[in-house]
């Protein structure tokens, strides 16, 4: 029977600092950054009547009844107001829907939409 060479022992791992089992997190700095958001706003103006633009904003902002007409009472006094903020093409299709109902319905309202800051 062929005598056994001794095994070496394993040779211990380089130390780490941390037990062996121990798993290490890198912290790593986000890379995608939010996207840029957009209000959509109403214009004032001398002809749209007030209810009008108080469903305007329920429909197509879900606000209720309340929120939606203190949101028109300020743009009335105030000459404009932010009706809700959304990215980029959500805030265009927004434009677009309260802009074509109001066309549909004879008014005049003006709706936009801006980046924020
Ligand atoms: N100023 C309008 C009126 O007196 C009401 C109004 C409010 C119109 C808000 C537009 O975005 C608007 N009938």
């Amino acid at each position: 029977m062929a005598t056994q060479i001794p095994k070496k022992p394993p040779v211990p791992a380089a130390p780490t600092g941390v037990g062996d089992d121990s798993v290490v997190l890198e912290r790593r700095t986000q890379r995608t950054k939010p996207p840029q958001m957009f209000q959509v706003v109403l214009l004032n103006d001398d002809f749209t009547p007030m209810e009008f633009v108080v469903h305007v904003i329920q429909e197509f902002f879900s606000k209720d009844r309340e929120t939606a007409t203190q949101i028109m009472l300020k743009i009335h006094l105030e000459g404009k107001g932010i009706c809700g903020i959304y990215t980029r093409d959500v805030a265009s299709t927004k434009v677009d829907q309260v802009l074509a109902a109001s066309r549909a319905a004879g008014h005049p309202l003006q709706c936009l939409s801006e980046p924020v800051e």
